[in-house]
C-alpha cells in the first residue's frame, strides 16, 4: 500500500507539507484544490504549481480528490455535454503531470453531512458526530449557512460557497431525479470519461455516500455492496473504480467493511482506501472515534488484514481524526490525529505482514 495524506494546498491548509513529510511512513500527498469552481478545467499550471510544490518536500502527488461533478451532470440536464468535455479536460491535464488516481463522488448537492463538527468526547477531543434527532430539525434551506458556521472560518470540501444561493433551486430541480435517473446519469457521465480514463490510464474511483442513506429527500445511490456493483458493471473497466472508505460505508451496519474488501479488492476496483473508525450508538446515530478499533465499532485489524490479503498496492490515507492537543484547522483534517491514524494503520500493517512471512516460513518447514 502506499500511504497518504489529505494536504489543501498552501493557501488552504495551515498544516505544511514539512509536516507531512515527518510522519512516518506518509509517501505521498492527496491534493485537492478548492479555489477552481466546479465544472471548470483544471489548467495544467495550477496543477503544476501543487505538483511542484509537493515535490519540492521529496512527497509524491499521484492522487486528486476530488474533481467534483457539476450539479447539471448529476442532474441529466442538457448543458451536461459541456461539463463533461471539461471534465475530460481536467483528466488529460492531471494525467500530463503524473495523477494516477481521481477520486469523485455522485452525491446530489451535498457531500459528506454531519449534524456536528466538535463533539466533545470524555477525553475532551471533540470529533464529527451524526444524530438523527438533531438531524430532523434541521432547516434544510438554510443548511449551507448552519455548516459554514460550524466550519469556524476554513472552506470545507464539499461545501463550496458557490452553492449557497442556489440551494432552494436544486432541491426543486432534484424533485424529477429518482434513484433511477441518478443512476442513468452516472451512467451516462461514466460511459463518456472511463474511455478517456483508459486512453490516460487514469484510474476513476467514486466516493460512497456519506452517510450511506438519502437525505433532505435526495436521492442516493453509492450505499452498498450491491449499489458498487452495479457501479462497476456500468462501464466493465478496471479504471472505473471505488474509494472504499470505511466510515462512509461503514455508518450503515449492514455493510461489512472487510468483506467489501476482499470482494471489490478481488475485483482490482479498490483504487484508494479512506480508512478511519466510527462508534455506533443507537439507531442511525455515530460519532467518529479515533482510528483505534477499542475506541469505534469496526474492526481495524480486520479492515487492513484484508487490504493485506487482498495484496493492495493502491493508495490508502487515514480519514477524518479527532481535534486534539489544542489544534485549530479544518475540522476532521487536523495533523496530530491523523498522524496518530497512520502510525496506528502502519503498526497493523507492519504486525499483519510480519505474522504472514513467520507463516510463510513455518509452511516452507
Ligand atoms: C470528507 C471527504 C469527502 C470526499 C468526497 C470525495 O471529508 O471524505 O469530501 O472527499 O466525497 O468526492
Amino acid at each position: 500500500m502506499k500511504v497518504t495524506l489529505r494536504w489543501y494546498g498552501s493557501e488552504n491548509d495551515n498544516i505544511s507539507l514539512n509536516q507531512i513529510k515527518q510522519i512516518p511512513g506518509v509517501t505521498g500527498v492527496v491534493g485537492t484544490i478548492l479555489d477552481i469552481p466546479v465544472g471548470e478545467v483544471w489548467e495544467l499550471n495550477r496543477i503544476l504549481r501543487l505538483k511542484k510544490e509537493v515535490e519540492s518536500y521529496g512527497l509524491k502527488l499521484e492522487v486528486i480528490e476530488s474533481v467534483n461533478v457539476h450539479e447539471d451532470i448529476k442532474l441529466g440536464l442538457t448543458t451536461r455535454d459541456k461539463y463533461i468535455e471539461n471534465y475530460k479536460e481536467t483528466l488529460k491535464n492531471l494525467s500530463t503531470l503524473g495523477i494516477k488516481v481521481v477520486c469523485y463522488n455522485f452525491m446530489p448537492v451535498f457531500d459528506w453531512f454531519r449534524t456536528d463538527l466538535s463533539k466533545e468526547l470524555p477525553d475532551g477531543s471533540t470529533v464529527f458526530s451524526y444524530k438523527e434527532e438533531i438531524f430532523e430539525k434541521i432547516d434544510k434551506d438554510n443548511i449551507f449557512k448552519e455548516m459554514l458556521e460550524k466550519f469556524d472560518g476554513f472552506n470545507m470540501p464539499g461545501w463550496e460557497e458557490e452553492r449557497l444561493n442556489k440551494i432552494k433551486g436544486l432541491y426543486t430541480e432534484y424533485k424529477n431525479v429518482n434513484e433511477e435517473k441518478l443512476w442513468e446519469n452516472l451512467e451516462y457521465f461514466l460511459k463518456e470519461i472511463i474511455p478517456v480514463a483508459e486512453e490516460l490510464d487514469t484510474k476513476m474511483a467514486i466516493h460512497p455516500d456519506d452517510p450511506p442513506w438519502s437525505i433532505f429527500g435526495l436521492p442516493r445511490i453509492i450505499k452498498s455492496k450491491k449499489d458498487l456493483e452495479r457501479l462497476i458493471s456500468l462501464v466493465d473497466s478496471k479504471y472505473n473504480g471505488i474509494v472504499l472508505c470505511s466510515g462512509s460505508l461503514g455508518a450503515n451496519r449492514d455493510n461489512n467493511i472487510p468483506e467489501l474488501i476482499r470482494y471489490f479488492g478481488k475485483k482490482g476496483r479498490i483504487h484508494f482506501a479512506h480508512v478511519r473508525n466510527i462508534k455506533f450508538h443507537k439507531g442511525r446515530n455515530f460519532d467518529e472515534s479515533s482510528h483505534k478499533t477499542e475506541d469505534g465499532s469496526l474492526d481495524m485489524y480486520e479492515i487492513m488484514k484484508a487490504y493485506y490479503d487482498i495484496g493492495f498496492d493502491g493508495y490508502i490515507r487515514p480519514d477524518h481524526g479527532r481535534m486534539i492537543w489544542g489544534e485549530k484547522t479544518k475540522p476532521g483534517y487536523g495533523l496530530y490525529d491523523r498522524a496518530l491514524g497512520v502510525a496506528y494503520l502502519n503498526g497493523l500493517w507492519g504486525a499483519i505482514n510480519k505474522e504472514g512471512k513467520e507463516k510463510s516460513k513455518c509452511i516452507q518447514i
